[in-house]
């Protein structure tokens, strides 16, 4: 793979969720050695440490519909600014959250220099709610549906009228749908590898298929990992585990596979939880998918 000057940027933000804990995820990933492995691979490795994002204690208001959207809008446009600064520095962004709703931030931030973006989204979950649909108004169940232009106006602000087309996303290791959620990724020209294509044709396949998807007339290529895909027996510390997921393995040859194939030009890791997890376990997890996504290799 051709060695990149890795930048990289914290989110610890936990607002799109319904639990604490995700804000740690930045400082479990570092401390699981990151920089080192990186380092180790030969690229050049510059952190910005974390953006400022204040407690969800410090504030009162406690809304139902779509929670902390004025707090998560406000990160997302310092996210966005971020990622696009790593841009124009020709830095490959490697956003740490901090839970899915950043991904808002980011991808507003990607498309200011990428107008045709693809879009690998690894998640045991659709994160294609918006507030109409969504039956808990949490964040991180609506960027992707807020990335193609859907949902409430307010969290859209951050993408300045460029949004993704959804014909150019694809999904890995999805197994649980709200159903007005399915009903609207059915139609919404996204392509979807749940656990029941990973089984069928295995893992090789779907990333040749997946690869294929989202380097057909674009111009950049953002993998979005939430390890949420891989099974709560390799990922304990993760806010919503379902079981049924991605062997640590398969997570492992998914991205070596993407690191040969050299397409992808941003990363984010989010929704580790070290509050529930063992050991840091799901720390070290993410620092090493990390690790295999840009050419860690054995040998
Ligand atoms: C559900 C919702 C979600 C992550 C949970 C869950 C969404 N569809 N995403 N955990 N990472 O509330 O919208
Ligand atoms: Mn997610
Ligand atoms: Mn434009
Ligand atoms: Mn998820």
């Amino acid at each position: 793979m051709k060695l990149k000057t890795v930048r990289i940027i914290g989110v610890p933000l936990d607002y799109g969720a319904d639990r604490r804990g995700v804000d740690m995820g930045p400082s479990a990933i570092r401390y699981a050695g990151l920089h080192e492995k990186l380092r180790q691979v030969g690229h050049k490795v510059i952190d910005i440490g974390n953006l400022p994002v204040p407690v969800p204690e410090s504030r009162t208001k406690n809304e139902t519909h779509l929670k902390y959207a004025d707090e998560i809008v406000k990160v997302s446009r310092v996210l966005a600014r971020a990622v696009e600064k790593s841009l124009d520095e020709d830095n490959y962004p490697l956003i740490l959250g901090g839970d899915h709703s950043i991904a808002i931030g980011t991808i507003a931030g990607l498309l200011r220099k990428f107008s045709r973006l693809g879009v690998l989204w690894f998640d045991a979950h659709g994160d294609y709610n918006t507030d109409q649909t969504s039956p808990s108004g949490n964040v991180h169940g609506m960027p992707v549906a807020t990335a193609v232009g859907l949902g409430h106006p307010a969290l859209k602000i951050p993408f300045h009228g460029h949004f993704v087309d959804p014909h150019k996303i694809v999904y890995v290791g999805v197994r649980t749908l709200d159903a007005d959620e399915a009903e609207a990724l059915r139609h919404s020209g996204a392509t979807v590898f749940s656990m029941h294509e990973i089984d069928r044709y295995g893992m090789r396949d779907v990333m040749a298929k997946a690869i294929d998807i989202v380097t057909d007339q674009t111009d950049g290529v953002h993998l979005s990992f939430d390890i949420d895909a891989v099974d709560p027996l390799y990922a304990p510390g993760s806010g919503t585990p379902y079981s049924g997921g991605l062997t640590e393995r398969e997570a492992h040859l998914a991205l070596e596979l993407l690191a040969e194939s050299d397409i992808v030009s941003s990363m984010e890791m989010v929704e580790v939880n070290p509050i529930l997890d063992e050991h840091n376990r799901t720390g070290e997890l993410a620092a090493n998918l990390i690790a295999s996504a840009l050419g860690h290799r054995i040998i």
